[in-house]
């Protein structure tokens, strides 16, 4: 008999990515939230995972829902938008999570302004994926099946 054990993948979003679909579209492509919600449910049901797909524009709620993962998610994938280059907070929350963690980014944004080039999370993180749109997420969760089997 083969013991399936489902993971549990809680995938965080930050401010301003409620807007998605509507928000500088030429940068951030026309999918919305609720569309990659859907694409990657769909992906993971290729996989034995579960997605708790969640978005906030508060970083006080980002860093609670980083710490309730501990001992409840198997991963985290976060795309934190612009707290990715400010926040201390989430990088101290995730060093704490001890689970792994993949950085996501929309877009790439080493080929934008040379503020989005540093990230906070980044030393909290087993790797960085950005520039793929939609489909970074998808690479993050096909990433994390390497990484928890
Ligand atoms: C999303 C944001 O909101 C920006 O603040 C980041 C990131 C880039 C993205 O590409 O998904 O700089």
């Amino acid at each position: 008999m083969t013991n399936v054990v489902q993971k549990n993948i809680l995938v965080l979003n930050g401010p301003n990515l409620n807007m998605l679909g509507s928000r500088e579209p030429e940068i951030y492509g026309t999918e919305t939230l609720a569309d990659i919600k859907d694409i990657l449910v769909n992906r993971a049901s290729d996989y034995d995972c579960v997605i708790d797909f969640r978005q906030s524009n508060s970083e006080g709620e980002l860093v609670s829902w980083i710490q309730e993962a501990r001992g409840t998610a198997s991963a985290i994938i976060l795309n934190a938008g612009a707290y990715t280059h400010t926040s201390i907070a989430l990088l101290d929350a995730l060093q704490t999570a001890e689970l792994p963690v993949i950085e996501v980014h929309l877009s790439n944004v080493f080929k934008r302004e040379k503020f989005r080039h540093t990230s906070y999370i980044s030393p909290a993180a087993v790797g960085v994926i950005c520039g793929f749109g939609a489909k970074s997420y998808c690479l993050a969760l096909d990433a994390l099946q390497d990484i928890l089997s």
